[in-house]
C-alpha cells in the first residue's frame, strides 16, 4: 500500500522530495494497545484525499510522494538516515512514540543545530518508565539526550516530570498546554495569539523535526489513541501552528506516532492522514 496510491518505483523515488516511512513499532505501550496497526490505517485512509488542497490552492503532491516498505525499530535509524542523505524529508508513521528517538538521532547527525518541536498530551519526561528506559514514557527524555526540544500541548504528567522540567535547566524550551493561550473549547483559528506563536518559533533553531503524538488532539476528536487525555487541540488550532512554523522554518523530517485504530471507525484514522498531507503542502508552499 502506498500514500495517495502514488506507486513506489525507482524513477518516482529519485523525484520525490518526501519519503514515508511505516514503522509499526509497538513494544511498551501502557494503556490501550494497538498502535502497530497505525501506519497500515494511515496509508489505508490517504487513499480518500483529494490530491488537491482547497487551502493553499496547490496540489502538495506534485513535490513526490514515495512510500517505502515498513521497516523495523532497528532499521528506522539507517532508513532516516539515507532518506536525509538523499536529500529528501522522511515521515515516518508510527507505531509508538519511543521510535522518535531513532529518527532524531539520525535527522540530528545531518543537522547538528537540530531542534525538535514536540506535540503530545504527555511530557514523556520520566527517565526510566516500568523499569524501561526507552519506554514510550521516556520519549523526550531521551530526545533531550540528542538535542533541544519544544513541546506543546501538554497536559498530564507526573510529580517527577514536573520537578524535572521545573529545575534540571534542560527544559527551559517548553511549551505547556496552558502557557499557549487557547481555548480549547472553541474552534475558532485565531485562539492563539500571535505573541504565543512567535515565542514558539523564536525557541526553535533553523531545522527542525516534528514528533506529532495524535493525542495531543482531544479526545472528541481524536480517541483512536492508547492514553487519551481531555482538554486538548482542534483540528485548527494545529493546522494554525503548523502554518506558521512551516513559514519560518525547515521541517527537515516528522513523524505521527500512536494512532491506535478503532476497526470501523474511519474518521480519526482519515484526519491523520490529511494532517500529513496538510504539512507537505504547508512545506511546498516554501520551496
Ligand atoms: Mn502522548
Amino acid at each position: 500500500m502506498f500514500f495517495l496510491e502514488i506507486k513506489a518505483d525507482d524513477k518516482n523515488y529519485k523525484k520525490s522530495e518526501f519519503v514515508i516511512l511505516p514503522c509499526p513499532y509497538e513494544k511498551t505501550t501502557s494503556y490501550g494497545k494497538g498502535t502497530q496497526k497505525g501506519p497500515e490505517a494511515i496509508i489505508k485512509a490517504s487513499k480518500y484525499l483529494e490530491a488537491f488542497d482547497e487551502e493553499l490552492a496547490i496540489e502538495p503532491s506534485v513535490a513526490g510522494i514515495y512510500t517505502e516498505n515498513p521497516v523495523s525499530i532497528s532499521t528506522l535509524y539507517s532508513k532516516t538516515l539515507k532518506t536525509l542523505k538523499n536529500n529528501k524529508r522522511p515521515i515516518i508513521l508510527g507505531g509508538e512514540h519511543s521510535l522518535s528517538v531513532e529518527a532524531v538521532r539520525a535527522a540530528r547527525k545531518i543537522y547538528p543545530d537540530l531542534s525538535v518541536l514536540c506535540f503530545d498530551a504527555h511530557a514523556d519526561l520520566r527517565n526510566k518508565y516500568q523499569g524501561n528506559k526507552q519506554s514510550h514514557a521516556c520519549t523526550v527524555r531521551r530526545i533531550l539526550e540528542i538535542c533541544p526540544v519544544v513541546q506543546v500541548g501538554v497536559r498530564s504528567l507526573s510529580r517527577e516530570e514536573f520537578d524535572f522540567a521545573e529545575t534540571s535547566g534542560q527544559i527551559k524550551k517548553i511549551f505547556f498546554h496552558n502557557t499557549v493561550h487557547c481555548k480549547p473549547y472553541t474552534v475558532n483559528p485565531l485562539r492563539y495569539t500571535a505573541h504565543d506563536i512567535k515565542k514558539l518559533i523564536s525557541l526553535l533553531s533553523k531545522n527542525i523535526y516534528i514528533s506529532f503524538d495524535v493525542d495531543v488532539f482531544d479526545p472528541s476528536v481524536m480517541p483512536s489513541t492508547g492514553t487519551p487525555e481531555p482538554g486538548g487541540f482542534f483540528w485548527n488550532d494545529i493546522l494554525v501552528l503548523l502554518k506558521q512554523v512551516c513559514k519560518n522554518k525547515n521541517i527537515v523530517g516528522a513523524d505521527f506516532v500512536e494512532l491506535m485504530p478503532i476497526k470501523n471507525f474511519n474518521a480519526p484514522d482519515y484526519m491523520i492522514a490529511k494532517l500529513i498531507y496538510k504539512l507537505i503542502g504547508y512545506i511546498n508552499l516554501q520551496d
